[in-house]
């Protein structure tokens, strides 16, 4: 039985309040929805996004925020600049979401992966130390975990780190430094690993707003391999909620595991969506499958819930309707962030 999850406002972080925060990787998915959730929560702290603005990076995704969220344009790999943004902020903590983070251009090109993922949180972390860091957050994911059959138990925090794609094994090496940290240093990080996100502002090179602007325009839904692929989907604000109670109350050293409970096949929710967007099944294209695609995620997510008090409150039928309504609204920003690169993407994924 799980807990139900508290209110999180600035008076349940206790003597932890947020207050000087550095988030990396802020322009994209998840970093500008967590950006705009702790301004809401915690309206009198100081937020610097720090973001190199790839193809996944988008200054819309920050617009119309208050004077106190600073944006520093920057790549993670440049220690100098780093250092002179956490001093000249006063950084306190630090939640690092800056990642190459889709599975499909990993196995195009791993070299942006390694670099990133690896090479840039190692100069976070050295900046991060140097400057006496009260707190920190790496932001991980379940791939790390590999792959569950049918009658797996869900992953815990003690399975075995065995990723399969080169994205997930950059993301695994990057959890590997931040726990060297902790250990050989003292570091005061936590780590914690979220299963497949979904919500506004997600770029449209992943499942969900892929399909759901596809089927918008009436073309076709590659589906890889049978479609019988599971995911545990949970909403980008339960992701955040989550991680504002890991950054707040989480013991430092530890590892969270986050998750949506939801385990769902890619073709019910390819289906899901059609029905939403009032689309036709026909639509739908069993493309090749994805080399060494995952077969089955999903999250034991019991410590945060008994520890922190996390259980995920947006269902999936709200979260994805609300997600559709999202993107039809906002059909200027699915322009924008559709550009010469993005269209080159498609074209070389799904040729
Ligand atoms: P995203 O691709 O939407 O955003 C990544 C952001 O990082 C972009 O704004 C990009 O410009 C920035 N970035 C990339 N390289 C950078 C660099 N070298 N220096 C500075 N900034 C850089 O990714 P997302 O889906 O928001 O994921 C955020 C984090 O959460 C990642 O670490 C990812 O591994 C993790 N995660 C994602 C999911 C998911 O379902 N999307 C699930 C679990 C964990
Ligand atoms: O066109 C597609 N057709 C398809 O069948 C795409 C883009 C995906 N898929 C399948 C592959 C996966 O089984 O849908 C599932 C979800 O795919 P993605 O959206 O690419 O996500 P996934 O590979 O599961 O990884 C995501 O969750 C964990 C995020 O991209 C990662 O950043 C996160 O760490």
């Amino acid at each position: 039985m799980l807990n139900v999850r508290r209110h999180d406002h600035p008076h349940a972080c206790g003597s932890r309040t947020i207050m000087r925060i550095l988030v990396t990787g802020a322009a994209g998915f998840i970093g500008s929805n967590f950006v705009r959730y702790i301004l809401n929560q915690h309206p009198s702290c100081t937020i610097v996004s720090y973001d190199a603005l790839t193809y996944a990076g988008n200054l819309e995704n920050l617009k119309n925020l208050p004077k106190n969220h600073h944006f520093v344009h920057g790549n993670i790999c440049d220690s100098e600049l780093l250092t002179k943004t956490i001093a000249s902020f006063d950084v306190q903590q630090v939640v690092h979401f800056a990642a190459e983070s889709h599975v499909d251009r990993s196995i195009m090109s791993t070299e942006p992966f390694t670099q990133t993922n690896i090479v840039g949180t190692q100069r976070l972390l050295d900046a991060a130390k140097a400057a006496n860091i009260q707190r920190f957050v790496h932001v991980s994911t379940d791939e790390v975990y590999g792959s569950l059959s049918l009658n797996d138990a869900p992953f815990t925090e003690d399975h075995p780190i065995v990723p399969n794609s080169p994205y997930a094994a950059s993301k695994a090496a990057s959890d590997l430094l931040v726990r060297s940290y902790i250990k050989t240093f003292d570091f005061p990080a936590m780590i914690t690993r979220c299963s497949n996100n979904y919500g506004p502002y997600q770029f449209p090179e992943k499942l969900i707003p892929l399909m759901v602007h596809n089927a918008r325009n009436g073309k076709s839904l590659p589906v890889y391999g049978a479609g019988d692929n599971i995911r545990d989907w949970v909403h980008v604000s339960d992701h955040c909620a989550a991680i504002a109670m890991v950054l707040t109350r989480g013991e430092l050293g530890e590892v969270y595991n986050i998750g949506g409970n939801r385990e769902l096949t890619n073709i019910d929710i390819v289906k899901k969506i059609i029905h939403h967007c009032g689309a036709n099944e026909s639509l739908i294209e069993y493309v090749t499958d994805r080399p060494g695609h995952d077969f089955r995620y999903a999250m034991d997510i019991q410590k945060i819930n008994t520890t922190l008090g996390y259980s995920p409150c947006m269902s999936f039928e709200d979260g994805l309707a609300s997600t559709i309504e999202w993107y039809k609204q906002n059909d200027t920003w699915l322009t924008t962030v559709m550009s010469g690169e993005y269209r080159q993407y498609i074209k070389e994924q799904y040729q």
